[in-house]
């Protein structure tokens, strides 16, 4: 039985709207205090529908100021306001009508960033999800497509720029020094994808010309001063315009293509109809306040905004329930954008990374949900990783078994059947099935299953006849609403790597499906027989991490080192390592924790060493291979009864032996081959720069001696090496003078730069140790911390919770107490931002006793107050459950 006050949504319950909405007619007139929003709104009544159903339309926080039906103004007894909703009743049944809405809404008040606000003088919005509810009454769903004109009226001075989505129809100037601009969006649209920018910025501009020849003007639009740091991201926007048309087709359609960087924004950017609007941090770089992984990321946003022209907003979702839709074949053609311009087995490996960091967890906590939830309270609180990055996976996954052409074909026929539609994932993958006569109706599974499928693996070598048989099982562990789990169909690239390091390729499979080299695992149980394999293989599975799956293999050492040494796949020779790294840091961790002496696996140093002296091995990929499981990942690792000091304590031990072991080869690697050439942002230099400076880490821990990084410090000439530099100081050296002195040097350095500030509050609050809270505590009355900027309430609060193991979860609690406090007191302010900090205590269960029965006093103390935001309330009841 669902309570009358259950504002839960369930996907069963969807229905298409009573009316069509055709076009609607904004005007804005923007004032910081008060903005008044015009909205003439050209309905019909569907046919088929209830024809005395009345017209309900969203609102959220809105004052009503005018409601006129076809010009003339509505009685009161025609309409009601009830629970933010606005009800008008009856409305004509055959013919069109038009509604005239009047709101006023305050910008500078609006500290939620969602719907119309002004931050730093500028006037902005965000509307997804529901954020339009919040600047005019509406149909706020995102199956109603109509065309938008909009007409922003503002102070000449101060909103000198004037934006919208789609052309630019007409501009003029008004009288008191005020000026109006009207755009023209001709695509129809939901109002998720609605947006308005008004303000003083200034601009790049640069232009595009499509394969048809048609020429696109681009536009960039910056903070005044910063239009210096926007030539990459332009270059970015331009490649991935480029990249679309030769991979998939696909052509940019309107005349002029605009981005505007923010600084107050709660994500990382959104996609509206040609006028993107970003986090400023995934806009702006130079050498000097960029590292070289924040120029990746702003490559990879841009393109993932632009991406989703055609996979978002030229074919929408039907309901929110569908958003990976949108966003993981976004996230898929991003990912696939990035290893065509950088080196591929490198995005792959840390892709692999990001998603058994963020997203395995989210599907073994108490977050945990399908790739397409059936229900939500707050859907802010899906814009989740297992939406995004598996969703990525589903569709990776789909092109594996497909094959890359045959995906291509299903993705054309998705682009051609349902273009300027609001579809669903059963629409989706029925172009791939109706494109290739492939049955993907067990595959669908993925979408509807939540939890990480783990497969266990074991593997039996007849020597007389050459036959390997590989047995396989798979389950999936129960996740909340979710007990029981079916098999799914897992594509797993398989390879066998013979004693001499090469590729065998086996005679003859049974037992199952393979092509190339993928395993088709559809059953619970399944043995494949492999014949002709003249000696014992070292079976390699889940190469290129085919499918996000856990294996649990117990494969012989000298198994793991050959495929360390040999795999013809880099990822996969980067999970031997990493495996063998994992095994290496648990041991150690619990030796630490009986107070035994902490083993280091000599298989681990040699392998990490003969890494180091490879001279074959592309550098950014050396530095991912010698780059140690982080304090987070042993965690995951270990799994239960976590003890952070001790994971600590372990890792700093093994790190030293490596650092010993491979001190020869640290040192030649830690010297610069081309300090002082020219900075280049390619992935080439990317990646030398990172293998410098782990090599730099390694020798620091190999010495103990905090000058030679002090030095790199003092020398650096780019953002990637001052602040690998500044890591080194603080987290190996805490407190040397040394630390001190670099650490004031970046805070006067930058004293001006806030996003630059955000690296340097990372840095400290991620210092392991009991000292962490107060630190932080200190660092929020800096004055360039600011509780109201999303940006460095993540740079500071939300690293020290989700990034700093041992300092956060000190054993007396007086971390999660502060973190608590902060929550309660943010919620009020920004409920998106609050409850996504708030899910860095999401695996508080998996932590030893003490520390969690003190986490847990926390999390219920939070619970317990009854005024909480809609976004919180969902997120910590679903923690507790
Ligand atoms: N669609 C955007 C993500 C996004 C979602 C919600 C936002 O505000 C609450 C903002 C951005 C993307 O995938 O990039
Ligand atoms: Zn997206």
């Amino acid at each position: 039985m669902r309570a009358d006050d259950d504002r839960t949504v369930y996907l069963e319950d969807y229905r298409p709207t009573d009316f069509v909405l055709e076009t609607v007619e904004l005007i804005f007139e923007l004032g910081e205090n008060l903005t008044t929003v015009g909205s003439e709104m050209r309905f019909y009544r569907r046919g088929g529908a209830d024809q005395s159903a009345p017209l309900v339309l969203d609102g959220d926080s809105l004052a009503l100021s005018g409601l006129a039906l076809d010009g003339k103004p509505l009685l009161p007894e025609r309409y009601e306001q009830k629970h933010d909703k606005l009800i008008i009743h009856d409305l004509p049944t055959d013919e069109p009508f038009t509604l005239t809405v009047k709101t006023r809404i305050k910008p500078a008040e609006n500290t939620q960033l969602l719907g119309l606000y002004r931050t730093n003088g500028i006037y902005s919005t965000q509307c997804e999800a529901e954020g339009f509810r919040r600047i005019s009454y509406f149909y706020d769903r995102p199956d109603v497509l109509a065309v938008y004109t909009v007409t922003i009226i503002a102070d000449k001075a101060t909103s000198p720029l004037l934006l919208s989505n789609g052309n630019l129809v007409e501009q003029k100037e008004l009288e008191d020094g005020r000026h109006m601009a009207k755009w023209h969006d001709p695509f129809p649209k939901p109002a998720y994808l609605f947006a308005l920018v008004a303000g003083d910025l200034g601009m790049i501009e640069d232009k595009f010309t499509t394969m048809s020849r048609r020429d696109v003007t681009l536009r960039l639009f910056v903070e005044h001063g910063k239009e210096g740091r926007a030539g990459y991201a332009m270059n970015s926007l331009k490649r991935a315009m480029k990249w679309d048309e030769e991979r998939f087709g696909r052509e940019y359609d309107l005349d002029i293509f605009m981005i505007v960087a923010v600084s107050d924004f709660n994500m990382g950017a959104m996609e509206n109809k040609g006028l993107n609007i970003f986090n400023d941090r995934l806009i702006l770089a130079d050498p000097e306040t960029a590292t070289d992984d924040d120029y990746g990321r702003i490559e990879a946003v841009v393109a993932h905004e632009y991406f989703h022209n055609w996979t978002g907003n030229r074919i929408t979702c039907r309901d929110w329930f569908q958003l990976s839709l949108k966003e993981g074949l976004t996230v898929y053609r991003e990912h696939e954008f990035s290893a065509d311009q950088r080196s591929r087995s490198v995005i792959r490996v840390e892709e692999v990374k990001f998603l058994r960091a963020h997203q395995f967890p989210e599907d073994s906590g108490p977050l945990a949900h399908p790739v397409r939830p059936t229900q939500y309270l707050e859907i802010d609180n899906f814009y989740t990783t297992t939406v995004y990055e598996k969703g990525s996976e589903v569709s990776r996954m789909i092109a594996t078994i497909l094959g890359q052409d045959n995906f291509r074909k299903g993705l054309d026929l998705y682009f051609e059947r349902h273009d300027g539609g609001a579809v669903t994932i059963e629409d989706y993958l029925k172009c791939f099935e109706d494109a290739t006569g492939r049955d993907l109706s067990h595959f669908a599974l993925w979408y509807h299953q939540a939890g990480t499928p783990e497969i266990t693996a074991s593997s039996e070598y007849d020597e007389k006849v050459g036959r390997l048989s590989l047995t396989l099982s798979q389950s999936t562990p129960s996740t909340p609403g979710q007990k029981e789990k079916k098999p799914l169909h897992i594509p797993l690239r398989t390879g066998f790597i013979g004693p001499n390091g090469d590729d065998m390729e086996p005679s003859s499979v049974s037992g199952g499906e393979r092509r190339d080299d993928v395993l088709h695992l559809t059953k619970e149980h399944q043995t494949f027989v492999f014949e002709g394999l003249g000696a014992r293989p070292a079976v390699s599975l889940n190469r290129d991490f085919s499918a996000p799956v856990k294996i649990e293999y117990d494969l012989p050492k000298e198994d793991l080192v050959r495929i360390a040494q040999h795999e013809s796949d880099l990822v996969a020779r980067w999970d031997a390592v990493n495996t063998l790294a994992l095994n290496t840091l648990a041991a150690a961790t619990r030796a630490c924790q009986s107070g035994e002496t902490i083993p280091v696996d000599p298989a681990l140093t040699d392998t990490l060493t003969g890494f180091a002296e490879d001279d074959a091995l592309e550098p950014a990929f050396k530095a991912l291979a010698l780059t140690l499981p982080s304090e987070l990942d042993i965690g995951r690792r270990i799994g239960q009864d976590i003890d952070p000091d001790a994971i600590h304590l372990a890792r700093n031990t093994v790190r030293d032996a490596v650092a010993k072991a491979g001190h020869k080869a640290f040192s030649a690697l830690s010297v610069s081959p081309a300090e002082d050439a020219p900075f280049s942002a390619d992935a080439e230099s990317a990646g030398k720069r990172a293998l410098r400076n782990i090599a730099l880490s390694y020798l620091a821990a190999a010495n103990g001696d905090a000058t030679p990084a002090k030095e790199a410090y003092d020398r650096a000439t780019n953002m990637t090496d001052r602040i690998a530099a500044l890591r080194i100081l603080a987290h190996q050296f805490t407190g040397a003078a040394e630390t001190k002195a670099a650490l004031e040097d970046y805070r006067e350095r930058f004293a001006r730069e806030p996003l630059v500030l955000d690296k340097w509050f990372t840095t400290q609050a991620t210092i392991a140790g009991p000292d962490a809270l107060e630190r932080v505590q200190n660092l929020m009355s800096d004055t360039a911390f600011d509780i109201g900027n999303p940006n460095r309430v993540r740079a500071l609060v939300g690293a020290f919770a989700s990034s700093n193991p041992s300092g956060f979860n000190r054993p007396d609690g007086a971390a999660y107490s502060f973190f608590a406090n902060f929550i309660l007191t943010s919620d009020k302010r920004n409920p998106t931002l609050t409850a996504r900090l708030m899910t860095a205590m999401r695996s508080f269960s998996a932590l030893e006793k003490t520390r969690r029965e003190k986490a847990l006093i926390e999390l219920e103390r939070i619970a317990s107050h009854d005024d909480l935001s809609r976004n919180l309330r969902d997120i910590i009841d679903r923690m507790l459950k």
